[in-house]
């Protein structure tokens, strides 16, 4: 900028408009970071830009955003004070945050001021989020979705606080070593720690096992928890801010601390390693994340873990409610609390012994307000993951929180059992504890008023079947809210290209109010539009193509179509369907390597939970795969498989943008809803999949001219089970599935796949076929040639993507957590 054009901006009379006056305000906010990177690089680590490393460059920059963070977050609390609202408490044992700094810079409209004082210092700002590690504080959907509605819920202008675990070693580092997957811990602290504000200040005391005593008193009967194990819990902040907006949501994570951290006996003795042996064992609670998903394993620390996460949060809650209120009766009016799935199902019992022990609320009067506070929602329906504890685990661990589920559980098997006449059926259905286990899905049905499913198919099966007793009971409880995901961060910072043509055709607003995005759909005619996206796709998948080479040196055919299936590796999922139509794609082309058809890239990433051996051979079966294709100088040509190492949050960002077509093939009625699907299809992915989860209602939503639907319905899968399935009969009537299955045996890459090719067709351990691949496999292979064949007409391709990306806004976050907050938690946005 000239100096004239300087000199002009201070005229009198300029200085008044809006114009200038964001212009002079945002220099001075240029002034005032500069000057504050440049403070916090002096104070932490005595450095000076020109002597700083490019890491103590980042820890000083996300600092300097932390305290504009921590700024925003004091003002919105005190308007929230002021208003007396009602607040959210979101208990979640995962949060899926993966990187902040690029997007609360993004969402406080401070990237552009950051970018340039960094440059001005020899700092490339892309460069530098780089630096930060992800914060893999979650092993998938679950955790991811928790993410996003912490963003939502700021950028809504709603009081929310989100409670989880610290910990110290998120989901692990994948490497994959001759088509292994083999486990390293994620060391994320270092680069992650910037982000979080110790509390030291609020710690609550956790409790695990010894006897509970009970005496009458003058003021009646007086429960105490004696001889226990006493576990300090220390609240760490981490601030997310809201888009343009005056919200910021809190995540507060919890680390445990031994509260007697030194025996004094033992270093008297002079027994030094037993004297802070204690220490170990308490902090043991929040040193890993539980790697598995979909998969219920009765681990006491797992236990310990979720009650950990319970305690402290139910204490924090109620201590902030009597700071303010001097009774708990108006609890209900003033928070609410999601238990998101059943992991924090203990909050339950836990809330009903603060409000009869230690505030001396009658049973009745702690159950009904307690209900009216408590939402859970469902997202599972496989039978495995349903969280079943064994009680006389619980007894000796948790025997208060035990006593309490005990006499929930006579009083709620006592009324159904009135309710429908003696049904015995029912009750044992119902039960909170039978056959020695306690349930915790029904815990949490019965302590909330209100029940959830992820998608609209997910919760109509939750009341069909999985919940179906509870439904006849209380049919007033259940209720849907499909998924959504931030689309600021999934589409507008991960394809700042896509986002820059949406404010150019349709203008910002779509950021603020997604279902705008449907205005995009004037330009599905509009030819410079359609090769405008098909032009971002190559682009993008040129970046992707280049970032995987000096990552890993693989190389990738841009000019390829990018298929894609990016989620957790479960058989449900099908990965393995996958692999089997690959296989026989491969074994056409050997047989005629002149085949005309389109080069195909196929690009899986995936964890396996690191106990789950069908899961790692089903890796392995495709990194095997993908390396003997390679070796075939003609057919790589054509056909490639390439296996991602260590899926995460930020690979997701840089996949998304790049991808053509979304693999979303699970067994219809086994995905909850799927939100990877969400994000695919908003960067302008078209979607191959079966009718399951949110695939329905993207189906709905794009019309079945803009997406790829194959295989049975949920009704289909359910009939053919019941009918006797057997995968046999797929095999003999189709040529082409035979031979890829038969190929398995034969050994791909040196390895042999017999296991797999006998789980398919015999049962390895139990049933052949579980998730019925072969039954899907000629519709799924009829379906993909459609598509293919469609993809060879670009500009026809590029308006179906059109029609995918403006009909996605109605998956934005925004959307379920409006739902959430007007049907569920009844809170309302701060002015
Ligand atoms: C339970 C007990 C002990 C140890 C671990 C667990 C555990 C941990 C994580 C069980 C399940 C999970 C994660 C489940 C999950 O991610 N479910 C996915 O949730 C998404 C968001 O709703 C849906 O989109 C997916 O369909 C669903 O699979």
């Amino acid at each position: 900028m000239s100096n004239k054009t300087n000199k002009k901006r201070t005229t009198k009379k300029e200085v008044a408009t809006p114009v200038t006056k964001a212009k002079a305000a945002s220099s001075a906010n240029a002034i005032k970071v500069e000057e504050a990177i440049v403070d916090k690089l002096s104070r932490h680590f005595g450095a000076s830009f020109d002597e700083a490393t490019k890491d103590q460059v980042y820890k000083a920059t996300a600092i300097t955003v932390k305290d504009i963070l921590l700024a925003k977050k004091r003002e919105f609390k005190q308007a929230n004070n002021k208003s007396g609202g009602k607040r959210v408490y979101y208990l979640c044992m995962e949060f899926l945050v993966g990187r902040s700094l690029k997007n609360n810079l993004y969402n406080l409209g401070l990237t552009d001021v950051y970018k340039k004082i960094l440059a001005k210092h020899g700092y490339d700002l892309e460069e530098l989020y780089e630096m930060e590690p992800d914060a893999g504080l979650g092993n998938g959907g679950l955790g991811r979705l928790a993410a996003c509605f912490m963003d939502s819920l700021a950028s809504l202008n709603y009081p929310a606080t989100g409670f989880s675990i610290l910990y110290e070693y998120g989901l692990f580092r994948q490497k994959i070593v001759e088509g292994w997957q083999i486990e390293l811990p994620d060391v994320w602290l270092p680069g992650g720690e910037v982000w979080l504000s110790p509390r030291t200040d609020k710690t609550f005391v956790v409790k695990f096992g010894g006897r509970i005593n009970e005496t009458w008193t003058d003021e009646g009967l007086v429960t105490e928890q004696v001889d226990c194990e006493e576990v300090e819990a220390v609240p760490y902040d981490m601030m997310i801010s809201g888009a343009d907006s005056k919200g910021v949501s809190v995540l507060r994570v919890w680390r445990s601390r031994d509260i007697d951290t030194f025996d004094m006996n033992s270093f008297s003795r002079g027994d030094y390693a037993r004297a802070t042996l204690g220490n170990n064992k308490a902090e043991l609670i929040s040193k890993v994340l539980y790697p598995r998903d979909s998969h219920y394993e009765g681990k006491e620390l797992r236990l310990k873990q979720q009650y950990f996460l319970v305690s402290a949060s139910a204490q924090n809650i109620i201590a902030d409610h009597m700071k303010y209120y001097p009774t708990l009766d108006n609890f209900a009016d003033k928070v609410a609390i999601h238990i998101n799935d059943t992991h924090p199902a203990m909050i339950v019992p836990e809330l009903m012994r603060i409000f009869m022990d230690e505030h001396h609320y009658s049973w009745d009067d702690a159950f009904a307000i307690i209900t009216k506070t408590l939402a859970y929602t469902n997202h599972t329906v496989l039978a495995e993951a349903l969280e079943k504890w064994p009680e006389d685990m619980m007894m000796r661990l948790l025997p208060r929180i035990y006593q309490i589920i005990h006499e929930l559980n006579e009083r709620h098997c006592k009324r159904i059992f009135d309710k429908f006449s003696g049904d015995w059926n029912k009750c044992a259905h119902m039960a909170l504890i039978s056959g020695g286990l306690v349930h915790m899905a029904n815990l949490s049905i019965i302590g909330s008023h209100s029940v959830n499913g992820v998608s609209e198919l997910h919760s109509e099966i939750l009341k069909k079947s999985v919940f179906k007793d509870f439904y006849d009971d209380t049919p007033e409880k259940f209720t849907n809210v499909t998924n959504g995901i931030a689309h600021r961060r999934w589409l507008c910072q991960s394809n700042p290209r896509l986002a820059a043509l949406l404010d150019k055709t349709i203008g910002g607003s779509y950021k603020k109010n997604g279902p705008e995005l449907i205005k995009l759909l004037a330009f599905s005619n509009d030819n410079a539009i359609l090769d405008k996206l098909t032009e971002i796709k190559a682009a993008n998948k040129k970046d992707f193509a280049e970032l995987l080479y000096h990552d890993s040196g693989i190389k990738l055919n841009p000019d390829s179509v990018f298929d894609v299936q990016v989620k957790r590796l479960h058989e449900y999922k099908r990965q393995l369907l996958n692999a089997l139509q690959i296989i026989a794609l491969y074994l056409d082309l050997k047989d005629n390597p002149n085949l005309d058809i389109v080069p195909q890239t196929y690009l899986f990433a995936a964890k396996a939970a690191p106990g789950y051996d069908r899961a790692k051979s089903i890796i392995r079966l495709i990194v095997d795969l993908g390396e003997e294709i390679a070796k075939d100088p003609v057919i790589s040509k054509k056909l490639q498989v390439v296996f991602l190492e260590n899926y995460r949050v930020t690979m997701a960002e840089q996949i998304m943008p790049a991808s053509d077509i979304s693999e979303q093939i699970s067994l219809a009625g086994k995905e909850a809803s799927g939100t990877g699907n969400m994000k695919l299809m908003i960067n302008g992915a078209i979607t191959l999949g079966t009718l399951d989860g949110a695939n329905v209602e993207i189906s709905e939503a794009v019309g079945k001219d803009n997406i790829y639907i194959f295989g049975m319905t949920d009704k289909e899968v359910e009939d053919r089970w019941r009918d006797g399935y057997n995968p046999y009969k797929y095999y003999e009537e189709n040529h082409r599935l035979k031979r890829a299955v038969d190929y398995l045996k034969q050994g791909i890459n040196g390895n042999d796949f017999s296991d797999i090719h006998r789980y398919l067709l015999v049962g390895d351990h139990g049933i052949a076929d579980p998730y019925m691949c072969l039954a899907d496999f000629g519709d799924y292979c009829r379906a993909r040639y459609e598509m293919l064949n469609d993809y060879k007409n670009q500009r026809e391709w590029a308006k179906k993507s059109l029609v995918n990306i403006a009909s996605a806004g109605r998956f934005a976050a925004d959307t379920a957590i409006k739902k959430y907050a007007d049907e569920i938690w009844g809170i309302k946005p701060i002015k």
